[in-house]
């Protein structure tokens, strides 16, 4: 660091955090491979996004910053947004007329609902339900991992509104021998081609048939905004939200596992068995991705802010960890050499994500990092680095950290 940073002189603030980050890099405080979190820069925003990053405009796909997820229950204009394709015009829609098919090899009873026959034919159900991107994660992955480069923002946990998807299954009847319940949605390939989906995934029978696998049509108690499936999507919160279907027409009971888009090849699967970086892997050595493994976000405060030495800094944020709950949330602010344990809420149901909070103080001044690592009901913690290299880079669930500038 220079004279010209430690006097206070014409660089910003954010450059002298970003010099103390790359000092702590050069003096390898960090493990290999890591970069300083304050490292990563923010770009352009979304309208009608309160402060999301664009990853891509088409397909539009933009994540949250973590600070943006400290709401309990995360609202529209802070949810990130996942499109594989092109949305559907659905501006003028009449929306109580949008239709569903059920169908499929192993549906006993084929049958196409209106948005509306479901509403009256079927018991309503509200629940907060997390979803995140398989690839959540993916810009740490080195070698690199083509697609969205996401790094912590593809998550979040709206409330839900609507039917059982088990319900709707169980009006049409399943057979003995059903294996996967898929879904079509009416966006559109991004090649314009008709014949092709944008996306085309599943879950098998036992996930669909789930207390909490919903068809909505409502998200905080609105209708689902247009970016986020409106009229009615599937909410199959815990696995690779690429499961839980915007735009939904289609379900599909199928009698084998789903072969739709992206279902297949290296989508959405990582190695059966741990590869080694940069491995070239069969597709017939790729396993389907299920539930999503535990993980955690700093929410609070947001990472670079300056605080006083010695005075009590409030830390919180969520952790989640699929089917499964989270046990136990710790922080660490020595880069991991010592932890401790942070309050812990119970989730508002199952698959909803969980609070928790932690008071820190800093004995000493200058660049400091806050650590989380959230440990499942099963004793499965997160990885303090990037865990499994996979081809597509996928479930990446590194602990999170957010710095901070402490101030004598
Ligand atoms: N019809 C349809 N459903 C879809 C997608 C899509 O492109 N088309 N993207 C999926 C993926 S990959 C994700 S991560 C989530 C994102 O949901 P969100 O945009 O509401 O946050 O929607 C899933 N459902
Ligand atoms: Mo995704």
């Amino acid at each position: 660091m220079t004279d010209e940073t430690n006097s206070g002189g014409p660089r910003s603030r954010r450059r002298f955090i970003r010099d103390a980050a790359l000092l702590a890099l050069s003096s390898s405080l960090l493990p290999e491979g890591v970069i300083p979190v304050v490292l990563a820069d923010e770009d352009s925003v979304l309208p009608g996004k309160d402060g999301l990053k664009i990853l891509n405009d088409r397909p539009v796909n933009a994540e949250t910053p973590a600070h943006l997820l400290d709401d309990r229950v995360t609202p529209a204009s802070r949810l990130f947004v996942r499109n594989n394709g092109i949305p559907p015009e659905t501006t003028n829609i009449d929306a109580g007329h949008w239709e569903l098919r059920v169908d499929g090899e192993a549906c006993r009873q084929p049958a196409t609902f209106t948005l509306r026959d479901l509403q009256s034919r079927f018991e309503h159900h509200t629940l907060q339900l997390q979803i995140e991107c398989g690839g959540n994660g993916r810009a740490e992955f080195n070698p690199p991992a083509s697609g969205n480069q996401w790094s912590t923002g593809a998550v979040g946990c709206p409330q839900w509104t609507g039917i059982r998807l088990k319900d709707l299954l169980q009006a049409c009847g399943m057979t003995d021998d059903a294996v996967y319940v898929a879904y079509e949605g009416a966006d559109t390939h991004l090649s314009g081609d008709p014949q092709k989906q944008a996306i085309s995934r599943g879950v098998p029978v036992r996930k669909a048939l789930e207390d909490e696998s919903l068809v909505a049509w409502a998200m905080n108690g609105e209708p689902l905004p247009a970016l986020h499936g409106y009229p009615l999507r599937l909410v199959c919160g815990g696995w690779p939200a690429s499961v839980s279907g915007k735009w939904l027409t289609r379900i599909r009971i199928r009698d084998r596992e789903h072969d739709g888009a992206k279902m297949t090849g290296k989508s959405y699967r990582v190695p059966c068995e741990p590869v080694a970086p940069g491995a070239d892997v069969a597709d017939e050595d790729m396993c389907i991705i299920e539930s999503m493994p535990v993980k955690s976000l700093v929410t609070w405060p947001p990472s670079g802010i300056e605080h006083a030495q010695m005075k009590p800094l409030m830390v919180r944020g969520h952790a989640w960890a699929g089917d499964r709950s989270v046990a136990e949330v710790l922080t660490s602010t020595d880069y991991g050499a010592t932890w401790h344990a942070a309050e812990l809420e119970p989730p508002a149901n199952r698959l909803a994500w969980q609070h928790w909070t932690q008071d820190v103080a800093f004995l000493q001044a200058g660049y400091h990092e806050i650590w989380a690592r959230a440990i499942d009901d099963k004793g499965v913690s997160q990885p303090m680095v990037l865990p499994g290299w996979n081809p597509r880079g996928y479930l990446n669930n590194a602990c999170h950290r957010i710095a901070v500038m402490i101030t004598a």
